[in-house]
C-alpha cells in the first residue's frame, strides 16, 4: 500500500468512527433518584456531564457494551447518579453532545404524574371540557348517556327502555366505557391513591372539582366509579360494556351521535364491578360515607349474582362490532373480589371463596385487564391487618417471584427489566405493569433494587429505547404527535392532547404498523401515526399503571417514605346488613328448551326479538 493510500484509508477510518448516542429519560431524573442513560458507540470511552455553563461536573467511563435484545442493539449503560444537584446538564463524548438535555429536579416526576392523571378529566363522557381546566382542549359536550338502550343480549325484558349510564370515562381511542377495562384502571389509581396519601392529598389536578375537600386524584376515579354504579342491574348482574354497535368516525364526541346501548352482561365484568366498589367503599369512607356505603351496598348485591352466574362469559352479538374484552376464565376475577369484599367485611364465606383458588405458581402472571391474580395479591400483601398470614405469603410469593423474573432480565446493556416477549398490543402497559409489580416488591422488602428497576421501566417509556421516542404525548423532546384518539384527531389543535401513554411497540400488529415491525427488534415496531390502533392507539388501563408507576416514585421520594404495611385497619361493613334480600329465582319461561352448547348443557331462551340467551345449568337464576 502506498503512504497515500494508507493516509487515505485511514481518513475514511475517522470518518466512520460512530458518533457517540444516548438514549434517554427526555423528561427528568428526580435528584435523588438512580440516573441511567443507554449509550450505543461509547464502550471505553469517557462520558462527560457538564452543566448549562459548559463545566464538567462528572466524568463516567462507558463500560463494555451488552446486547439488549428487543433493540437489537449493544450499548453501554452509563450510571450518574451521582449527579444530584438539581440543574440542566448535558452528556458529552469528546466535542459532542451525544443525547438531549438531562434535567435534575426533585420534583422532575410532578408533571407527568399529573399530566398521566389529568388524562382521565380529558376522557370523561358526558360533560363539557371547560377552558378552565382544558385549555385549548376544551370542547362541548358529547355522550350525555342519559337515554341509554338495552341491547337483546342483555337479557333485558323490555327493549324499548332506557337508563341513565352517564359519566365515566372513554375507555381509549374510542368512546366506548367497558366494565372490565374500568375495573383494573380504577384499581390500579385507587391503589396509587391508597399508598400515597400524604401525596396526593393535596396534589392539585385543575378540575372541575378542585376546590372541595376531597383529594383531586379522588374526585377524578369517582367520575368514572359512578358510571360504573349505573351498570349495574336490578338483578346484580353488571352490564359488560356501553358503546354505539360500531366505532364512530374519527370524530369529537359531539359528532358520536348514535344510540348508545348497555351490551351483555358478564360474569367478569361484574367480579371486576365487586372488586372496585369494595375498594372504594373502603377508601370513600373518610370523604363520604353515603357514597362509600353505597359502593358497598352495590358489591354485596353484585356477589349474589356472581355466585349464581359463574360462567355468563361475555360473547360480542353479531351486530355489534365494538371492543370486547372478552375472557373464558373468570377463577382470577372470582379471587380478586372475593379478597376486597372481604377485606372490607371480614365474612367468612367470602374467605371460602377466597381460599377456592390459592394463589398458586401458575397464576403468577402479570396484571392486566384479562389477568387479574396480581391484582388480588397487591391487596392482600399489603395488608396483613385483614388478611391471614397464609395468604399474606401467597400473595407475597406471587409478587416477588414475577418481580425476581423481572431482575433477571436487567442484565443488558439498556439496564431494562424489559424483553422481547414483552411487545405486544399495549406494550406499554405490560411494562408499566412491571413497574407496579416491582414498586410492590420494595414496599414489601425495602430492597433498592426493585424501586431502581421500576424506574428504569419508566426511564424507558420516556426516551430510553430504540426509536429514542417519548411515549408520553406532550412530554419530552420527540414526542408522540399522531396517536389513535379521536378527541385529538377531531379537534383543531396540531397537538394531541397531552398525558397520553400511547400503546407502543407491538411486534404483531396487525394494521397500518405492519410495515414498520422488526421482527429483529420488536421495541422498535411502532408507528406514529392514527391509522396504528395496534401501536398507537391509548387506553385508561395504559395509562393508570404509567400514573402509579411515576406518581409512586415521585411520592416516594418527595415524601421519603414508602407505604407502610400493616399501619391500616380498612372501612368495616357487615355483610349481612349491606347485601339486602337475595334475588328469588324465577321458574322456566314458555318456550325455553335444553342445548348442547360449548361442551355444556345450557338452557336455550329466545328472546322477544328473535335473538337466543343461554344459561348456565349451575346455580344460574333462572328469569
Ligand atoms: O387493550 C386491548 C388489547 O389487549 C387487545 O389485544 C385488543 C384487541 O382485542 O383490544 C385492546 O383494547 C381495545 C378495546 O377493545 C377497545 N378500545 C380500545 C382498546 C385499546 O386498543
Amino acid at each position: 500500500m502506498t503512504t497515500r493510500n494508507a493516509m487515505i484509508l485511514s481518513a475514511i477510518a475517522v470518518s466512520t468512527v460512530l458518533a457517540a448516542t444516548s438514549y434517554q429519560n427526555q423528561v427528568g431524573f428526580i435528584s435523588g433518584a438512580p440516573k441511567q442513560i443507554a449509550v450505543v458507540d461509547a464502550a471505553g470511552q469517557d462520558v462527560v456531564f457538564k452543566d448549562a455553563d459548559g463545566k464538567t461536573v462528572l466524568t463516567v467511563t462507558a463500560p463494555e457494551a451488552s446486547m439488549w435484545k428487543p433493540a437489537n442493539q449493544e450499548a453501554s449503560l452509563v450510571d450518574f447518579s451521582e449527579l444530584t444537584a438539581p440543574g440542566t446538564y448535558y452528556a458529552f463524548v469528546g466535542d459532542d453532545t451525544i443525547g438531549h438535555a438531562i434535567h435534575v429536579a426533585d420534583n422532575a416526576l410532578e408533571g407527568v404524574t399529573k399530566a398521566s392523571l389529568k388524562f382521565f378529566y380529558f376522557q370523561r363522557s358526558s360533560t363539557a371540557l371547560e377552558e378552565e381546566y382544558a385549555g385549548k382542549y376544551a370542547r362541548a359536550m358529547g355522550t350525555p348517556d342519559t337515554a341509554v338502550m338495552y341491547h337483546a343480549s342483555t337479557g333485558k325484558e323490555d327493549l324499548t327502555a332506557t337508563f341513565n349510564g352517564a359519566k365515566g370515562w372513554y375507555d381509549a381511542g374510542d368512546y366506548g366505557k367497558y366494565i372490565v377495562n374500568s375495573g383494573i384502571t380504577t384499581y390500579t389509581l385507587l391503589q396509587l391513591y391508597r399508598q400515597n396519601k400524604d401525596y396526593f392529598d393535596t396534589l392539585n389536578l385543575n378540575i372541575p372539582e378542585s376546590k372541595n375537600d376531597v383529594p383531586d386524584i379522588l374526585d377524578e376515579i369517582r367520575w368514572n366509579i359512578e358510571w360504573m354504579l349505573t351498570m349495574q342491574d336490578d338483578d346484580g348482574g353488571v352490564f359488560h360494556k356501553l358503546t354505539t354497535k360500531q366505532f364512530a368516525g374519527m370524530v369529537l364526541p359531539e359528532k358520536s351521535t348514535k344510540q348508545r346501548y348497555a351490551i351483555g352482561k358478564s360474569i367478569t365484568a361484574t367480579r371486576d364491578f365487586i372488586a372496585v366498589t369494595a375498594l372504594a367503599a373502603d377508601i370513600y369512607k373518610r370523604f363520604d360515607s353515603e357514597f362509600a356505603e353505597k359502593c358497598a351496598k352495590a358489591a354485596a348485591k353484585s356477589r349474589w349474582w356472581s355466585k349464581q352466574n359463574p360462567y355468563e362469559f361475555f360473547s360480542q352479538p353479531r351486530d355489534v362490532g365494538t371492543g370486547t374484552y372478552t375472557d373464558g376464565s373468570a377463577a382470577d376475577e372470582f379471587v380478586w373480589a372475593s379478597a376486597e369484599l372481604y377485606r372490607i367485611t371480614g365474612n367468612k364465606d367470602l374467605l371460602e371463596d377466597l381460599h377456592q383458588y390459592k394463589l398458586s405458581k401458575a397464576r403468577h402472571k402479570l396484571q392486566g385487564w384479562q389477568t387479574v391474580f396480581a391484582l388480588a395479591a397487591f391487596t392482600i400483601a399489603t395488608d396483613p391487618v385483614s388478611f391471614d398470614q397464609e395468604d399474606v405469603d401467597l400473595a407475597k410469593d406471587l409478587i416477588f417471584d414475577l418481580a425476581d423474573t423481572y431482575i433477571k432480565q436487567l442484565d443488558n446493556g439498556y439496564g431494562l427489566a424489559i424483553d422481547n416477549g414483552d411487545f405486544y398490543w399495549g406494550s406499554n402497559s405490560v411494562v408499566a405493569n412491571k413497574g407496579m409489580v416491582l414498586v410492590h416488591a420494595y414496599i414489601l422488602s425495602d430492597e433498592k433494587k426493585y424501586l431502581d428497576a421500576a424506574q428504569g421501566i419508566l426511564d424507558y417509556m420516556l426516551g430510553r429505547n430504540p426509536l429514542d421516542i417519548s411515549y408520553l404525548t406532550g412530554w419530552g423532546v420527540n414526542q408522540v404527535m399522531h396517536p389513535h384518539h379521536r378527541p385529538s384527531e377531531g379537534d383543531t389543535v396540531v397537538a394531541p392532547v397531552p398525558g397520553m401513554l400511547v400503546g407502543g411497540p407491538n411486534s404483531t400488529a396487525d394494521d397500518c404498523a405492519k410495515e414498520h415491525i422488526d421482527k429483529d427488534a420488536p421495541a422498535k415496531s411502532f408507528y406514529d401515526n392514527s391509522c396504528s390502533y395496534a401501536t398507537n392507539e391509548v387506553a385508561i388501563n395504559w395509562n393508570a399503571p404509567f400514573a402509579y408507576l411515576a406518581g409512586s416514585l415521585q411520592a416516594i421520594y418527595a415524601t421519603g417514605k414508602k407505604f407502610e404495611v400493616g399501619t391500616e385497619k380498612p372501612a368495616s361493613y357487615e355483610l349481612d346488613a349491606i347485601r339486602g334480600l337475595k334475588p328469588s329465582v324465577k321458574a322456566f319461561d314458555v318456550g325455553d328448551r335444553l342445548v348442547f352448547k360449548d361442551n355444556a348443557v345450557r338452557l336455550e331462551r329466545t328472546l322477544r326479538d328473535g335473538t337466543k340467551r343461554y344459561f348456565d345449568l349451575r346455580g344460574k337464576t333462572l328469569r
